[in-house]
Parts: C-alpha cells; sequence; structure tokens
C-alpha cells in the first residue's frame, strides 16, 4: 500500500497526520533548495551577460527623467579604467611650475577626480521646475581645443556630457576638434569613448573655424558649443534646450559659474548679469537694470541679453546655419561672440541668458598658446570685421575708439556694390565651384556646403564673384570656369530677368543635361537659362 506515493500520500494522510506534516516539510525544503540553485545560477548568468554584453550599452538605455532636480549619481558604467586614465591624464608633463603650460595649475586639476560632484549652484526653485514641455531633440556637443590639459578635456566632454550630467538620449554625439594640437593623442585617445567623434585640423585654424567645422559636421538637431575645460552642473541642457525649442531662432546661455584656475574649486556666478560690450568690441557683463530686475522677478526665468559671453551656448542647428556659422574670415581667438549675437538679433532672432542652466569654465589670466599674428593685432581685425559688417553707421564709434583698426587690412568684406548674393540656383540645384579645378558645377543644393555659398554679382564691375574668384570665359570656350579677377572684359555679365547672360557674346549661361553649365544661345523663358540668388538685395 505504501509503495505508491499517491497511495502512501492518502494513507500517511488518513492514518498518520504527523506524517503528513513531515513530508510536506520535506518536500518544501526540496523545493527550497531547488529554488536556490536556479537563482544562484540565474543571478551568475545574469551578472557575466551585464558585464560581458550590457554594460557596453547601459550609456545608451540609461533612462533620464526630465525632472532636473533628480539626476542620478551612480554610474555603472567604467569607461576608461584607472590604468587607462592614468596613461592618458598621468604621462602629460607637469613642468616645474604648474602653470606654464595650461595657464591653469594643472597639477591640481589632475587630481581633482574628474567626475567629481559639484555644488548645485542653481536657485532652489530651479531644481522643482519640471522640464516635461522639453521635446526629444539631440545635441551635438562641440568642443574645439588646442594643447588643452588632458584631465580637463575629459571632464569636459566624457565625464561630464558623456555619462553623469546629461541624459543620454538628449546627446547626439560629442564631436571633439583638436586644432592642431602638438600630440595627437590627446585627441585620438579619445575616439573610442562613446558618442565621441574628434575632427583634428592639418593646420592651426583657431577656434573659430574650428568650431565651424565642427559644426558643418554635426549631426544633431541642435549645437552646443563648450570651452574645452569646462564642467556642465546638473540638469544643465535641459532649461537650454527648452528656450530653444519653444523659439528655435534663440542663442541660449548658461549662467558661467568659475571654476578656480589654482584650485579648481567651483564657485557660483551672479545669475543677474547680461552681456554687453563697448565701442572697442570688448565684452563686458552689465547688471540687469532696476527695470529689468522688476520685469524678471522669477529667478528662474530667463532674460534677453545684447550678447552671449563667448563661446558656451544652444543654438538650432538650422538657425546657425542660416546665420551663416561664425564669419570664417575671423582669425584664432575672439570677437565671433559677439557678431553670432549681432548677427542673431539683426536678422529676427534673440540671445537669452537661462539661469537655471550652470556650467562651470576655468577663467585664466593669459593665453596658453600663441597668436601667430600677434595676439592685439588679431583681436583689433577680427573686431574690425565685424564692425564693418554689422555695426551699420555705428562703425563710425568704434573707430573712434580702435583708431588703428582703420589702417588694418581686414580681409574681404562685404561689398555694398553686391546686389545678389548667397548661392546661385537653378531650381533645387546650385553652382558650386571645384576643390581640384577651375571648373563650376550643378549640385543639389546643401546649405553646409561652403562651395556653394558665396556668389555675388556685383552691379558696378558687373562680375559674378565667388570669394576671391570671378566667374570667367575664354574666347569660344563654352564653358565658364573660375579664375582671379581682372575686371577684363571675359568677365562681364549682365543680369536681364532671370536670364544670366555674358556681355561680350550675349550668351547666356544655361545648365546642361548632367552637372556642366555652359554658355549658349538666349532663349527667352527657357528653364534652363534662370537662375536665382538667394539673397536679392534690389528690386
Ligand atoms: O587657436 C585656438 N584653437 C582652439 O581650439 C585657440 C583656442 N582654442 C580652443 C581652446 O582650447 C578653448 O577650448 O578654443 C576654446 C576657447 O579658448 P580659450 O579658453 O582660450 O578662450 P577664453 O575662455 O579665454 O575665451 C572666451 O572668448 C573666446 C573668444 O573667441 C571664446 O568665445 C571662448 O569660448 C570664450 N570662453 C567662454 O565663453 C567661457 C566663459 C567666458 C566668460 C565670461
Ligand atoms: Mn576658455
Amino acid at each position: 500500500r505504501c509503495r505508491s506515493a499517491s497511495l502512501y500520500k492518502r494513507h500517511a494522510q488518513m492514518c498518520r497526520p504527523e506524517l503528513a506534516v513531515l513530508q510536506w516539510w520535506q518536500q518544501a525544503m526540496w523545493r527550497k533548495r531547488r529554488f536556490l540553485r536556479v537563482a544562484v545560477l540565474g543571478t551568475f548568468a545574469v551578472i557575466v551577460f551585464y558585464y560581458t554584453t550590457l554594460q557596453r550599452h547601459t550609456i545608451q538605455k540609461y533612462r533620464h527623467t526630465r525632472k532636473v532636480g533628480f539626476v542620478p549619481h551612480w554610474q555603472p558604467i567604467v569607461l576608461m579604467n584607472e590604468l587607462q586614465y592614468v596613461q592618458y591624464v598621468g604621462t602629460e608633463a607637469d613642468g616645474d611650475d604648474a602653470f606654464t603650460r595650461h595657464a591653469f595649475n594643472v597639477s591640481s586639476s589632475n587630481t581633482i577626480p574628474s567626475d567629481r560632484r559639484l555644488p548645485d549652484t542653481r536657485h532652489s526653485r530651479c531644481r522643482k521646475l519640471e522640464w516635461s514641455a522639453v521635446p526629444l531633440q539631440a545635441t551635438s556637443v562641440i568642443v574645439a581645443f588646442h594643447n588643452e590639459a588632458r584631465s580637463a578635456l575629459l571632464r569636459t566632454v566624457v565625464r561630464r556630457v558623456v555619462l553623469n550630467r546629461t541624459p543620454s538620449e538628449l546627446i547626439q554625439e560629442v564631436i571633439l576638434v583638436d586644432d592642431f594640437s602638438d600630440n595627437e593623442t590627446d585627441g585620438t585617445f579619445l575616439s573610442s569613448l562613446p558618442k565621441v567623434r574628434v575632427l583634428r585640423n592639418q593646420a592651426r585654424e583657431g577656434l573659430i573655424k574650428s568650431r565651424i567645422r565642427g559644426a558643418a559636421e554635426a549631426q544633431g538637431d541642435l549645437l552646443m558649443f563648450l570651452d574645452s575645460h569646462c564642467e556642465v552642473n546638473v540638469g544643465w541642457l535641459e532649461p537650454l534646450l527648452e528656450r530653444v525649442s519653444k523659439d528655435p531662432l534663440t542663442v541660449a546661455s548658461p549662467v558661467i559659474d568659475v571654476i578656480d584656475m589654482a584650485t579648481f574649486q567651483y564657485r557660483s556666478s551672479s545669475s543677474q548679469l547680461k552681456g554687453g560690450f563697448d565701442w572697442s568690441l570688448h565684452f563686458k557683463w552689465i547688471p540687469l537694470s532696476t527695470k529689468q530686475k522688476a520685469q524678471y522677478n522669477d529667478p528662474t526665468e530667463p532674460f534677453l541679453s545684447p550678447a552671449i559671453a563667448g563661446g558656451l551656448f544652444l543654438v538650432s542647428r538650422d538657425w546657425f546655419q542660416r546665420l551663416g556659422m561664425f564669419d570664417s574670415g575671423l582669425q584664432i581667438w575672439g570677437v565671433e561672440n559677439l557678431e553670432i549675437s549681432l548677427k542673431s538679433w539683426l536678422c529676427g532672432g534673440k540671445v537669452e541668458v537661462v539661469p537655471c542652466s550652470r556650467v562651470g569654465h576655468v577663467f585664466r589670466k593669459r593665453h596658453p598658446y600663441t597668436f601667430p599674428s600677434g595676439n592685439a593685432n588679431t583681436y583689433l581685425r577680427n573686431a574690425k570685421r565685424v564692425a564693418e559688417v554689422w555695426l551699420g553707421d555705428h562703425k563710425r564709434f568704434f573707430y573712434e575708439s580702435q583708431p588703428n583698426a582703420r589702417a588694418l587690412d581686414a580681409g574681404r568684406l562685404p561689398n555694398e556694390e553686391n546686389s545678389a548674393f548667397g548661392q546661385l540656383k537653378q531650381g533645387s540645384l546650385c553652382l558650386q565651384s571645384q576643390h581640384d579645378s577651375s571648373e563650376v558645377k550643378l549640385a543639389e543644393c546643401n546649405d553646409s556646403e561652403p562651395s556653394q555659398h558665396s556668389w555675388a554679382f556685383n552691379v558696378h564691375t558687373a562680375s559674378i564673384q565667388h570669394g576671391e574668384l570671378c566667374l570667367t570665359t575664354h574666347d569660344k570656350a563654352k564653358y565658364p570656369v573660375l579664375e582671379s579677377c581682372t575686371l577684363s572684359f571675359q568677365q562681364k555679365w549682365s543680369r536681364h530677368g532671370r536670364a544670366v547672360i555674358l556681355l561680350s557674346s550675349g550668351q547666356c549661361l544655361e545648365s546642361g543635361i548632367t552637372s556642366e553649365v555652359r554658355l549658349s544661345e538666349c532663349r527667352h523663358g527657357a528653364m534652363s537659362q534662370q537662375w536665382d540668388f538667394t539673397v536679392e538685395l534690389q528690386a
């Protein structure tokens, strides 16, 4: 009777209730052991799986909450282990004086943990704000650097932006533009990190052209520029994002906190300052007026500012491109902050300071790098370009306070004799210069393609210019080419309606079936002979 389990069970339950309890207990223990075994093995499998596979991708999965007050500080990902960190940062020679090479205390920079916690310097009300209205637009962070201290560069980009201060899905990529630093591995070492792309200039281009290069390659809808020795603070990006997505014609600047150049201590700055400039085109902080203070009695409220302090700002990629990015004729360092501010205002946009966004910056007393044509000269030349292009009649005030600028050669400036400029288009096709020849071709219009920009029709010289060159024809040649401007008859053109006519032969500029552009008999109203410039100054 007892051999069959079921019978035994029934028998036990009927006749020996104490055995039934014992049996139940034994079964329970057996189940528990099986459960434990499965649990231990399972946990082990999960751990192995996590470390081998998932860990690398956790950064993409890192959930964020848009509530600014809550940004988790834990980070399970080790992008660089200690050894790699020491290899990267520790090999850099400090020199005898820690300030020599970088104009800040590099020993101190090297010793502070690169993902240190910072004091939350925002007004306490900022912590309670929720940024639920923020649509998920991804930002490309652009950092140009020239001989930056590695520990500072690493802190700027990797630890703080890619990892623990910024919700992962808000960051499209971090573009590091190495402006021909002495040691190429300053940048290349970082290129394996997630989301980080490193571009290296083949010659020293200066921070302005480097940022233009970064912007031209950016994939994100928004561009955030940072210096290479910054530390972003809690919830720094969301309030900027909110402003730019509310009004895409906004250039939005964070409040710039101070990182002490000797101790690397992080200190709060006043959030009641706007940016301005004097007539010598030097940047100045201006306290908010009493009227403005009354107007902005909410300390979390962004306020309008004539200018941004420098290179820390968020802008939509589209607006930045429509503004022509920065003037690529500005050299090395300086005045590009006023240029972008002035054109944003003058072209229908605005500039704002957003007090709930905080980014620290190491302020230095001198430039730790050389200026190929001298510091003062470079600044003055850049200022002259900006004054000439954007100040209108007010440029008189600039020349009053910077008389030396009068004699300075500021390069080719926009010419008031140009009646039309920008892209020279036919439908969706644009005239484009070639890198390797003097020929011109038609190609699909692309706003970020410099070889399609800077076409100008000068009514006085009757020339069509592209940068420094002029559209030229040679006797009986069918195809026009780009050559240096001579004011000869072979470079003279007129416009009749939408036709572009070579004066010497009366022929019209025409698009061919492939991408070629040629000269041909004018045929009234022919689509292939109709051309438009993006900007027309005269009706
Ligand atoms: O030739 C160069 N190539 C570069 O790539 C020279 C510099 N750079 C890099 C450099 O490594 C750094 O990352 O460009 C960045 C800016 O250079 P800094 O840090 O020497 O400039 P700065 O902090 O003295 O200057 C301020 O003004 C500049 C004017 O051109 C830029 O706009 C900087 O971005 C700007 N800095 C800030 O806005 C931080 C806050 C300043 C305030 C207030
Ligand atoms: Mn700086």
